[in-house]
């Protein structure tokens, strides 16, 4: 009977990923203008996902079907693009990521860490959402829990608002992050709730209360980042159905793609079935009015905006849709940098240093419709899209060892809190 048991358990865990059964992946490495526009066409062409975008001399990571595989390769190779293979069965990657985060969870209960918390592994959206409460419920002189709304799913988008002041200090600067915009991103989460941590459970530095209001949403997408825990592990948008004959066959939406900037223009796309579909107009997700609508009630005193994605190790600012910069290109750059030096310093040999620019420039696509470019556009001083790191060019499996979560996430929290500092004091200049 046991053994029985035993079977079927092995049976569920092998049959998880079963999707991705014969989808290899490799790294990429680009030389040139010449190739960064070969490998956009060769993407559209062969349909690649694409989880780490590669820039000019850093390798990126992607993800190939089955029936694109052979094609795919003899086009590299025809157009000289250096690659090499990261896996030959992205299933077995995928069940060893699974193995971690459970190895994760065993040493962590053999070290008597009682509950397990979002930022010690990669977690499930109810543990999120049950630490975000039990701090509302701990901490109500500090930490006001919304529920903003509910997804399309019916599950709750959940944000911390954190002040000793109760939010009623108009003279002070808010700070907003939130994470999971992309549902497979799985480190972005994490270092949003170790931001709460920080702030409400382990305060070590005062100024941060004193002089700032804090906004904190961990998961944008709730519904997305729940089918990612489901077996579908490289899902990106939302889960949402709409008029569009097609989107019944293929749900969802990309968040970062719905905001009203330059809506559906440029590096989108208008098939529910791709993983780039802007929507059926802007705003069209939950999802994304919860992040505008936090954005418009507290604008006139947000000071900072960052949205955590991954991978890549990138700190980018506006404007995606054209590559131009915005008249506060500068304070974008110089706040980059100052954070983007604080996190290289508490970094690790194996992660990639920070890249701090324009989106586009970076990346070197253009994309319109993202939540930062939103937010800049509408008067945010100083808004970012983070690619944190988590992609290194050794790793197996396609998250992060869970072991080093912990680090990105204090990494991270030190350039916020430089970068919350520097906020503050333009902010302060701006009022006087
Ligand atoms: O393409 C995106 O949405 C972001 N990269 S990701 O790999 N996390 O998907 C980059 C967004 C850059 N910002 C804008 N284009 N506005
Ligand atoms: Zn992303």
């Amino acid at each position: 009977m046991k053994l029985i048991v035993l079977l079927a358990l092995f049976a569920l865990a092998t049959a998880k990923h079963e999707m991705y059964t014969g989808w290899k992946s490799y790294f990429v490495k680009l030389v040139d203008e010449i190739q960064s526009k070969l490998f956009a066409s060769l993407a559209d062409k062969y349909e690649l996902d694409i989880l780490s975008h590669p820039i000019i001399g850093r390798e990126g990571l992607l993800l190939v079907k089955p029936e694109y595989n052979d094609n795919f390769i003899q086009d590299l190779i025809s157009i000289g693009i250096t690659f090499r293979i990261h896996s030959e069965d992205v299933k077995s990657e995928l069940d060893y990521d699974d193995l971690m985060i459970e190895q994760q969870h065993t040493d962590l209960k053999a070290r008597n860490v009682g509950r397990q918390l979002p930022y010690d592994n990669y977690q499930e959206i109810e543990a999120i959402d049950d630490y975000l409460d039990s701090i509302g419920r701990q901490y109500p002189d500090v930490a006001t829990v919304v529920n903003a709304a509910e997804s399309f799913e019916g599950r709750p988008i959940k944000y911390v608002k954190i002040s000793n002041t109760n939010f009623e200090d108009e003279s002070k600067p808010v700070i907003f992050i939130d994470g999971g915009i992309h549902a497979r991103e799985w480190i972005a989460p994490p270092t949003v709730t170790w931001a709460i941590h920080k702030l409400v459970e382990d305060l070590t530095e005062s100024d941060l209360l004193d002089n700032f209001d804090w906004i904190l949403l961990p998961v944008v997408n709730p519904d997305g980042y729940k089918f990612t825990f489901n077996g579908n592990r490289f899902w990106r948008k939302t889960r949402s159905t709409d008029q569009n004959p097609l989107s019944t066959v293929c749900p969802g939406v990309d968040v970062n793609r719905n905001f009203d900037f330059y809506w559906n223009s440029v590096g989108t796309s208008n098939s529910p079935c791709s993983d780039i579909y802007a929507g059926s107009r802007a705003f069209s997700e939950v999802e994304t009015r919860v992040v505008r609508d936090i954005l418009h009630e507290h604008l006139h005193r947000i000071a900072l905006y960052i949205t955590m994605h991954s991978f890549g190790s990138m700190i980018l600012y506006p404007w995606g849709h054209d590559g131009s910069l915005s008249s506060n290109a500068l304070g974008l750059h110089t706040v980059g940098v100052a954070i983007a030096t604080t996190i290289d310093q508490l970094s690790l040999p194996n992660f990639a240093k920070y890249v701090v620019g324009n989106s586009a420039l970076v990346l070197n696509y253009l994309a319109s419709g993202g939540a930062e470019d939103y937010a800049h556009s509408i008067g945010v001083p100083l808004a970012y899209t983070m690619e944190l790191p988590g992609f290194t060019n050794t790793m197996q499996g396609f998250n992060l060892d869970p072991r080093y979560i912990q680090q990105v996430c204090n990494e991270t929290w030190e350039g916020i809190v430089v970068g919350a500092r520097r906020a503050g004091d333009l902010f302060k200049n701006k009022r006087l």
